[in-house]
């Protein structure tokens, strides 16, 4: 791994001399102006994060160091025999800005292969844990437990030169993306398979092993899942799970606490446990129905119910997109190569062709068409995961690979603690009656 970590630290070094000019020439610039409403409204359309490892267009979605998803489908080496890309290629690309060849990515497989070791104090903890615990909440607890592994933190401790934050970071992030999949298939097969755990595989790679050690073989699956870590990754920083890990790594909690820290944001049912909530909403409409397939017609009256109650439709919406998420579309591509005739997945594609006109014509909703939950459950429940609350685990291993690896650019940049300024209502009015227009502060 030393190469790697050598290529990243000459990389980061050139990019932080840019960026130092940068500010030195044009720092006063301007980028933006805010609004009071935005203020109010989540701080949509306000740029102030920098990251490195992709990019989202509100149009064409997004692009991980400037490639699109069918791009790094035709670009990113492949597992022997497989079409879909490997998520270890992916994670060079966003920690590198370059495309690795076949031996780069062997190289990284067994690297992490061989920093994969879960002390069993971690495994101990998960048991603790009540066995009705959710998996999001049990995959937390788990990095929690992880933590005491932290190089970050043992050299902070031992009082670190800020010059070496970067190196801590990066050994941390490896041991801990290395370590992911045991952890979460560990959960999986405790609350599902009754404890029956299997052993990783060192020939395969990092999410074909991962595959493996939730039990499922299916060389399908497993193609599935090098897809799934590899669109799932990264979304640009502004989302809750990007942006709270890099947020919480500006204190300079080490990457186990970041991570863990992103990963409760990744939980709530507006950003990754959407996943579970679209399966969830699908069965609940098939049992309510009574039916298999719904009709359109059935769709359609199942989701004004469903607004009737105040309720949003999981899977549909953006907070930036305003097209078909490309990390659906690339699902739906998948499973009509692999699996066109499976009901689920029909009626995900029938939602697909209903949805969008009624939240339309609701008048409010800036992005009527549907995100990348909508799609990957009925993937899963094909291949025999059915166990939807597990489903938000899959998306946090994979989005380690993203966040991390923007992580160690946080900590190679220097860029220091986040601490943007808040204000109150009162003064919000106060201001209004006495400035008028352009807040000075
Ligand atoms: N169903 C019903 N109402 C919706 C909706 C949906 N799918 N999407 C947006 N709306 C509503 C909002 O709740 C909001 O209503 P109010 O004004 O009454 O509060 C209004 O439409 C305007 O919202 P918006 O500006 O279009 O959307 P936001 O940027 O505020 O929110 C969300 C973006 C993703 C949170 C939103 O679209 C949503 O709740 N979608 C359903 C949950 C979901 O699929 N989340 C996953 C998103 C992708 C992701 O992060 N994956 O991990």
């Amino acid at each position: 791994m030393v190469e790697m970590k050598d290529s990243f630290k000459a990389k980061s070094d050139a990019v932080g001399a840019e960026i130092k000019t940068l500010i030195k020439d044009h720092g006063t610039k301007k980028i933006g102006e805010v609004t009071l409403a935005q203020v109010y409204q989540g701080m949509r359309g306000i740029t102030g994060l920098v990251t490195e490892t992709s990019l989202l267009d509100a149009q064409e979605g997004i692009r991980f160091r400037g490639f699109t998803i069918p791009e790094l489908q035709q670009k990113l080496p492949k597992a022997k025999g497989g079409t879909e890309p490997l998520p270890e290629a992916l994670f060079h690309l966003m920690l590198l800005g370059e495309l690795p060849d076949d031996d780069e990515v062997h190289e990284l497989t067994s690297v992490w292969q061989r920093r994969s070791h879960v002390p069993k104090h971690v495994f101990d903890t998960i048991d603790a844990t009540p066995i009705n615990s959710h998996p999001m909440t049990q995959f937390v607890i788990a990095i929690m437990a992880l933590q005491t592994e932290s190089t970050f933190a043992k050299r902070y401790a031992a009082g670190m030169n800020k010059k070496e934050y970067w190196d801590a970071t990066f050994d941390d992030s490896m041991d801990l993306i290395a370590r992911l999949p045991r952890v979460a298939a560990y959960i999986y097969r405790r609350k599902y398979k009754g404890g029956e755990h299997i052993q990783p595989n060192g020939l395969l790679d990092w999410a074909g092993n991962f595959a493996h050690m939730m039990g499922f073989e299916d060389e399908g699956f497993k193609e599935l899942m090098r897809l799934y870590m590899t669109i799932h990754a990264d979304h640009e920083g502004g989302n809750v799970s990007a942006h709270t890990t890099h947020l919480v790594g500006s204190a300079l909690s080490d990457p186990y606490l970041s991570f863990a820290a992103g990963m409760n944001g990744l939980a709530g049912p507006l950003h990754g446990l959407a996943n579970q909530e679209v399966i969830k909403w699908i069965f609940e409409m098939r049992e309510q129905l009574g039916v298999e397939t719904p009709t359109s017609a059935q769709i359609e009256e199942y989701v004004k119910k469903t607004l009737s109650e105040g309720k949003v439709v999981p899977g549909y919406g953006h907070a930036v997109l305003r097209k078909t998420d490309p990390r659906f579309t690339a699902q739906m591509e998948f499973g009509k190569k692999h699996l066109p005739n499976d009901p689920l997945v029909n009626t995900v594609w029938n939602i697909y062709e209903t949805v969008p006109p009624i939240l339309q014509s609701l008048g409010k909703i800036k992005n009527p068409w549907p995100n990348v939950d909508a799609h990957s459950g009925a993937l899963l429940v094909h291949y025999g995961m059915v166990e939807y609350e597990f489903y938000t685990v899959l998306f946090g291993v994979s989005r380690a690979l993203g966040v991390l690896a923007s992580l160690c650019w946080d900590r190679a940049l220097g860029l220091p603690l986040e601490r943007p300024k808040s204000i109150t209502t009162d003064l919000v009015k106060l201001w209004l009656e006495e400035k008028g227009e352009v807040w000075e502060g």
